[in-house]
C-alpha cells in the first residue's frame, strides 16, 4: 500500500482542517460530506493509514461499521428517511477520489444517486445536518 499522509482526510483526524463531526470513537470518525450526494450524506473513516477496503485491518473493519450501525439509524430519526446508501471505492478507476479508505451513508434511493456536488456546500446548513443527527445517535 502507498498511502499519501497529506491527503484530505487525513488532515481531518489530525485536526489541520475542521469536519462537521456526527459520531467518534477511538477507531472512527463520522462527518458530513462537503459536496454531498444527497442531504444528509455522512462519510465514515477509520483512525489508521488504509487507502482502501484491501488495506484495512479487520478490527478498524468491524469498527466503521459498527459506527455505520449507529450513523445510519441516526440518519433515519433525524431525516425522516428510510433508506440510506452505502457506498465505498476501491481505487481510482472506481472513482475514489481520496484515498483514505472512507464509508458514504447517503440518505437517498440508488435510482436517484447522481454525482456529487461540484462546489462546497453551505456550512451552517452542513453544521446544522450535523447536529441533527448526532442528537439521535444512540451509544
Ligand atoms: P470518493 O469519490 O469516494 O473518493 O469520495 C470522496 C468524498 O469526499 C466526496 O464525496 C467529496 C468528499 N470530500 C472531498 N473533500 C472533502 C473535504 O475537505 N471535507 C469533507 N468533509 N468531504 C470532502
Amino acid at each position: 500500500m502507498h498511502y499519501d499522509d497529506t491527503n484530505i482526510f487525513a488532515k481531518i483526524l489530525s485536526g489541520d482542517i475542521p469536519s462537521h463531526t456526527v459520531y467518534e470513537d477511538d477507531k472512527t470518525l463520522a462527518f458530513m460530506d462537503v459536496m454531498p450526494q444527497a442531504k444528509g450524506h455522512v462519510l465514515i473513516i477509520p483512525k489508521c493509514q488504509a487507502v482502501e477496503l484491501t488495506d484495512l485491518a479487520s478490527e478498524y473493519a468491524c469498527a466503521v461499521f459498527k459506527t455505520a450501525q449507529k450513523v445510519i439509524q441516526a440518519q433515519r430519526k433525524a431525516l425522516g428517511v428510510a433508506g440510506v446508501v452505502q457506498m465505498q471505492l476501491n481505487g481510482k478507476d472506481a472513482g475514489q477520489s481520496v484515498f483514505h479508505y472512507h464509508m458514504h451513508l447517503i440518505p437517498t434511493h440508488i435510482h436517484e444517486l447522481g454525482k456529487h456536488e461540484s462546489v462546497m456546500a453551505d456550512q451552517d446548513e452542513l453544521a446544522k445536518l450535523a447536529t441533527k443527527i448526532r442528537a439521535c445517535i444512540v451509544d
